[in-house]
Formats: C-alpha cells, sequence, structure tokens
C-alpha cells in the first residue's frame, strides 16, 4: 500500500478519502485554496498545503502547482476525488510522467469516454445496447437532418463533447430540425469549444439507472450493481438509491454484465460508472461512463459492505480486485439525498453565508453522513454549494426510506438556505415512496412539492420565549458586572409594580410583522398572538433545545441566535425572523466579541493588532465595499484576540474580520 496520498479535492469527498486512508495506514496531504484554509479536509488531514488564491476555483485545477505539493511532500499517488482533475486524461498522464500513481484508469480510458459520440462507436462494437441513433462524424447539416427522419421523431440532438444534459434540444418534427440544430450547435460550441452532435431517438420518461464497475491492472472486471438516479432537477440528482427498484434479478444480470463489457473494451481499471437510460418497461442502453468515484458512491457501500476508496487504493497499487463477481453481494436498500446550501424558493440559486448552526442526526449502522463542513464554517460562492449527503440504509426500501424520513427531519441548518425542506417533501411524496421513479417525478409534482408554508403560532412561541429566556440571561450578567447580581434595576420580568407586566415582541419574517405579547401573571405566562390568548410554559432540555406547553400542548423546538435573527427549528421546518429593534429588541452591541463584514468587499487596511487593548468605537479596520471605505469600529472595550483578514483580501458578507475578548 502507499505510505502517503495526496487528495487533490477540497469538501466531503476529500474528507471521505482521507478517513479511508487513515484505516488503511496511509498518510494523506491535503491540498487547499486560501479561500479554503480553514476547512474541514486540511484539518482532517495529516498535512496541507496551499495551492492558490482565495477566490480561484481554478486553484483545484492547477496541475503543476498540485503535482509541486505531491512531490515536495514525499506522496507516491494522488486521489482527484470527482469533479476538478478527476476526469481530466492530461492529469492522469502528468501524474506519471511525475512518477506519481494517479488513482483512476490510464489516461486513454479517460479520453475514450470523454467524447461521447465516440464512446457509444466503441461501446456498439463491444454489443453495448444503445438508443437508435447516429454517431457518426460527419456533421454534414443535410446528412443529421436525414438521419433524424430515419431515427424517427421525435429525436433528441445532444452534444459529443458534453455529458450532463447541456445543450440537450428535442426536435419533435423536421420542420423544426434545422433551427434546433444551430441551437445546439451554438451551445455545445459556447459550453465545451466543440460543436460536433450527435442525434438519438428521444425516449420519453426515461429512469437514469448507473452499475457500479471496477477493474484491475490484471485485465479483472466486475460489477457492484446499480443505483437508481431518476430523481433529477435540471439534471442535478437530487436523490439515488440502490438497489433500483422493480429491478428483476435478470435485468440486473443483464445491466451488469453489459457494464462489465463496457469497462472491459476500453482495457479499464479502477472505480467506474456505466450510465444506462432505461424505459419503463425494462429495456435499457448505454449513455455515459464516468471514469471516476461518483459522489453517489456510498449507496453501493451500504448495500454491498464494501469501501470502494479502499478498492480504488488497493487497485492502484496494482493489487487484484478483492472479490469475484460471485463474491460481490447485496442485502437491503440504502437511499441517500443531498443537501445543498440553495434556495428552493429563488430557482435553487446557491446560498452562501456562515453555517450559524449545523447538526445532523447520530450516525449508525444504518445512517451516514459524509460532509465537508462544520457548524461555523462558510459556504463560499467559490465552489460547490453542498452541506452533507444523508445515506439511510434498511433491510427493504420502505425501511430504508423511513431512517431517511427521520434523519431529514432531525437535520438543522442555520444561517444559509438549503434545500433540506424540499427534500423531506420529495421523500414524503407519494410519487417517491411506491417508486414512480423516472426524471420527470419532480416537476410532475411541483405542486405538491413548492408549496409554501405559512408560519405557526407554535413558532413565534418558540422566538417569543427563546428571546425572553435570551434577555434575562444577558441581563443577569450585566448585573454579575455590575457588582450586584440582585439588583431589581438589571431585572427584565416587565414592571411587576403593574398587574399587568408584560413583554412586546415584534419578529420579521421578511416584510411581514408579528407581534408577539408575553404576559407575566401568577401561575406562569400567557402569550397572545393573532388575537388569541394562550397559556405557555417552558424549559430548556440538556440537548439546549425548547420544550414548550401551549395550553398544555407539548412540543419542542431549537432557537439560535445571530446578531438580530432567530433562527428556528420546529416541526421538521426552519424559519428565520428578525427581531424588530425598536421595540423591545436589546442591545446587540452588548454581546460584543466578533466583528463581521456588514457586506462583502475588501480589507484596505488594519488598523489595530493582536494582543492590543482597544475602546469602544475605536477604528479597527477599513473595508472597501460598493466603491466606499467603511471604518469597522470596536463595538465595546476589549482585546483584540484574532485578526483573521489582512491588507488587500477579499471578504464575503457576515466574515469573521476581528476576534474581540
Ligand atoms: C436522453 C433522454 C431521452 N432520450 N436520451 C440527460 C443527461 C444525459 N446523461 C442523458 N440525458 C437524457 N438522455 C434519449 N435518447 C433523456 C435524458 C434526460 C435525463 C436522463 C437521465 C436523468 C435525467 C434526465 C433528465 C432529462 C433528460
Amino acid at each position: 500500500m502507499f505510505g502517503k496520498l495526496l487528495v487533490a479535492n477540497r469538501g466531503e469527498i476529500a474528507c471521505r478519502v482521507i478517513r479511508t486512508a487513515r484505516r488503511l495506514g496511509v498518510r494523506t496531504v491535503a491540498v487547499y485554496s486560501a479561500a479554503d484554509r480553514d476547512t474541514l479536509h486540511v484539518r482532517l488531514a495529516d498535512e496541507a498545503r496551499p495551492i492558490g488564491p482565495a477566490a480561484a476555483k481554478e486553484s483545484y485545477l492547477n496541475i503543476d502547482v498540485i503535482l509541486a505539493a505531491a512531490r515536495a511532500s514525499g506522496c507516491e499517488a494522488i486521489h482527484p476525488g470527482y469533479g476538478f482533475l478527476a476526469e481530466n486524461a492530461a492529469f492522469a498522464a502528468a501524474c506519471a510522467r511525475a512518477g506519481l500513481v494517479f488513482i483512476g484508469p490510464a489516461p486513454q480510458a479517460i479520453a475514450a469516454m470523454g467524447d461521447k459520440s465516440a464512446a457509444k462507436r466503441l461501446m456498439e462494437k463491444a454489443g453495448v445496447p444503445l438508443v437508435p441513433g447516429y454517431h457518426g462524424d460527419d456533421q454534414d447539416a443535410a446528412l443529421l437532418a436525414k438521419e433524424a427522419a430515419r431515427i424517427g421523431y421525435p429525436a433528441l440532438i445532444k452534444p459529443c463533447a458534453g455529458g450532463g444534459g447541456k445543450g440537450m434540444r428535442i426536435v419533435t418534427g423536421k420542420k423544426s430540425f434545422g433551427e434546433m440544430l444551430e441551437a445546439a450547435r451554438r451551445e455545445a460550441k459556447s459550453a465545451f469549444g466543440d460543436e460536433r452532435v450527435l442525434i438519438e431517438r428521444y425516449l420519453e420518461r426515461p429512469r437514469h439507472i448507473e452499475v457500479q464497475v471496477f477493474g484491475d491492472t490484471q485485465g479483472n472486471v466486475v460489477h457492484l450493481f446499480e443505483r437508481d438516479c431518476s430523481v433529477q432537477r435540471r439534471h442535478q440528482k437530487v436523490l439515488e438509491e440502490a438497489p433500483a427498484p422493480g429491478l428483476t434479478p435478470g435485468k440486473r444480470n443483464e445491466m451488469g454484465a453489459a457494464a462489465v463489457a463496457a469497462a472491459k473494451a476500453i482495457g479499464y481499471a479502477g472505480a467506474g460508472t456505466v450510465e444506462f437510460i432505461a424505459e419503463q418497461e425494462g429495456r435499457f442502453y448505454f449513455m455515459e461512463m464516468n471514469t471516476r468515484l461518483q459522489v453517489e458512491h456510498p449507496v453501493t457501500e451500504m448495500i454491498t459492505g464494501l469501501d470502494l476508496v479502499e478498492w480504488q487504493l488497493r487497485v492502484a497499487c496494482g493489487e487484484p480486485l478483492p472479490l469475484k463477481q460471485d463474491e460481490v453481494r447485496f442485502s437491503g436498500h440504502a437511499i441517500e439525498a443531498r443537501l445543498y446550501a440553495e434556495d428552493p424558493a429563488r430557482e435553487f440559486l446557491p446560498s452562501t453565508g456562515k453555517l450559524v448552526h449545523l447538526a445532523f442526526p447520530a450516525e449508525s449502522a444504518e445512517l451516514r453522513v459524509d460532509t465537508g463542513v462544520t457548524q461555523g464554517d462558510e459556504i463560499t460562492p467559490w465552489y460547490d454549494p453542498m452541506i452533507a449527503k444523508l445515506i439511510a440504509r434498511g433491510a427493504d426500501r420502505a425501511g430504508a426510506l423511513a431512517r431517511l424520513q427521520a434523519a431529514l427531519a432531525g437535520v438543522e441548518i442555520a444561517g444559509v438556505a438549503s434545500n433540506v425542506e424540499f427534500l423531506r417533501r420529495v421523500v414524503a411524496s407519494h410519487a417517491f415512496a411506491t417508486g414512480e421513479l423516472d426524471t420527470g417525478l419532480i416537476e410532475r409534482n411541483r405542486g405538491e412539492l413548492f408549496l409554501e408554508n405559512e408560519i405557526k403560532d407554535e413558532l413565534l412561541v418558540a422566538a417569543a420565549f427563546a428571546e425572553l429566556a435570551e434577555e434575562e440571561r444577558a441581563a443577569r450578567s450585566r448585573a454579575a458586572g455590575s457588582g450586584d447580581a440582585y439588583s431589581p434595576w438589571h431585572g427584565v420580568d416587565g414592571w411587576r409594580l403593574n398587574q399587568d407586566s408584560h413583554h412586546d415582541f415584534v419578529f420579521m419574517e421578511g416584510a411581514a410583522q408579528h407581534p408577539v405579547r408575553l404576559k407575566f401573571v401568577e401561575s406562569g405566562f400567557r402569550i397572545s398572538i393573532n388575537g388569541k390568548d394562550h397559556a405557555l410554559a417552558g424549559e430548556r432540555l440538556a440537548d439546549g433545545r425548547l420544550l414548550l406547553r401551549l395550553d398544555g400542548r407539548a412540543f419542542k423546538a431549537r432557537a439560535v441566535r445571530d446578531a438580530a435573527n432567530w433562527h428556528l427549528f420546529c416541526n421538521g421546518e426552519y424559519w428565520r425572523l428578525r427581531l424588530k429593534e425598536e421595540l423591545g429588541g436589546f442591545d446587540a452591541d452588548t454581546r460584543a466579541g466578533s466583528l463581521a463584514a456588514p457586506m462583502p468587499g475588501k480589507v484596505v487596511k488594519v488598523l489595530t493588532k493582536a494582543g492590543l487593548r482597544v475602546k469602544k468605537d475605536e477604528p479597527l479596520l477599513i473595508l472597501e465595499a460598493m466603491k466606499m471605505e467603511h471604518t469597522i469600529t470596536a463595538p465595546a472595550d476589549g482585546v483584540v484576540k484574532q485578526i483573521h483578514y489582512g491588507a488587500g483580501e477579499q471578504v464575503l458578507e457576515g466574515a469573521e474580520l476581528i476576534t474581540l475578548e
């Protein structure tokens, strides 16, 4: 086995690879861009090396710098993860030239599958079934039109260079063919720099079923069964599962054999995925082959009990495959959900910011959580906004589904928008539960999946209770600081002298205002919301959540404060409310201790030093944003504990600039 491995990736997959390497006694070297210097993959690896500037996706694509880091740190091999350099034949070749083992197939195998038309011609020769179509080199428009007519309408025009659905055009009849061809060529040219296209018969309501294959350098190839990835949104996978629901053992063998034949045809070594589209009736056709470890590989691991990264490392060392085909078995069912920092209410636009609060359900043999972030980390605009993958296993599909549902209910994400509620709805939908899997599932069920929630009284109750508790805590600590902890002037229990003592809060949800009045009475609290009055009692549980009783009915909620925002988790919903300051909110300044950038910008100058004692309102740093300079001042007296950015550095909105103590 290798002594030392460089992981040329970031996020959850870098962490995933590092864990297996560690288990096998392989030391690891992480690489990181300046934007990633404090991330989990860097903390997890034995060593880490910087590879480029902050705002640069390109850092992880910088072949020369990564090879230099591998050599300088004494690595023997490089694991590319997925994305970035994972399917870059030139990188695989450069590794070999530098005397480093690329954990993946030979450059020729990567190249053979990179061109989708050439790959299909190869597969045709190997006897792998293809959708009826044209995959030729001749790109004459009149010839392509004739081929489309031969194949029959509706037809699909696809770029040769790209996978993943980009630039595809459905053509319903010969009248529109010319126009669609031009559009497809333009798009292919701008996306891939290659305007060649192929044509296929268009299949309606197909399923995406892919087979995991593995080859070794002795020429053995096995498959590790299939995954169904039909639940997608705009060609982004949302849920993946193994095995594929409803696939008969006969079809499974047939697909497995076709995938093995595909891999053998190109002398494949390492982990690969052969992607098919399948008609509802079961006929299946080769689409493309991904020459890397896939995002969704854990569902295969959960049903086979194998570690695919371990297999990759063994095969890359020249070892034969650990198992023969008839020794590879699966049991049960696994489903993966991908958690992203993206906003379903805004067309799934990526959402950036600090993960103010992040909690996952406990892992077990039946639940795996693969993540590359922890609470307090930043989701930046520079990289894929994935937060985690949740993978649940069960004895059967219903068991896995129930576990995934429970797991999703236990996910708490605050600070960025996320798709967790959308995932809960997909997983809870009738369509998914009954396994009506095809690539149109999400679009067909839009109404159910995108329904807007109304804010519930319970949530406002939790917010008001949490705010009151926080104000009381702040008052107590002020009192402790004043030398008279029992002074009545520090209390926040309203005007007790007045019979009807109360606190008014207004919580803002976007522009909507929700007034709440909390009253202190003999028996505890009463709370008025929307003109109705309720009895209220509450306490804090050991895990930090609130146990609240509204008119005797108990429920739980978590409330997390950051500045004037309350992040609330209740009944599987997440809401962010802002306390309207004029009306009884307390001064956020009294909670100083960190200084956040009020907007994205560039640090022009740092006016203080770590260790210096500073006075309230003293200028600490100058930030340039929107062509203006903003002076960041000390919110209170204190000592500068840490300065997080230097002059010239770019910062995101909300980034912690300086820590005061
Ligand atoms: C197709 C198809 C229908 N007919 N090919 C999209 C991504 C690429 N890997 C293959 N894709 C498709 N190819 C024919 N001949 C429909 C799709 C397709 C799709 C496939 C898998 C998963 C989701 C999809 C969503 C839309 C279209």
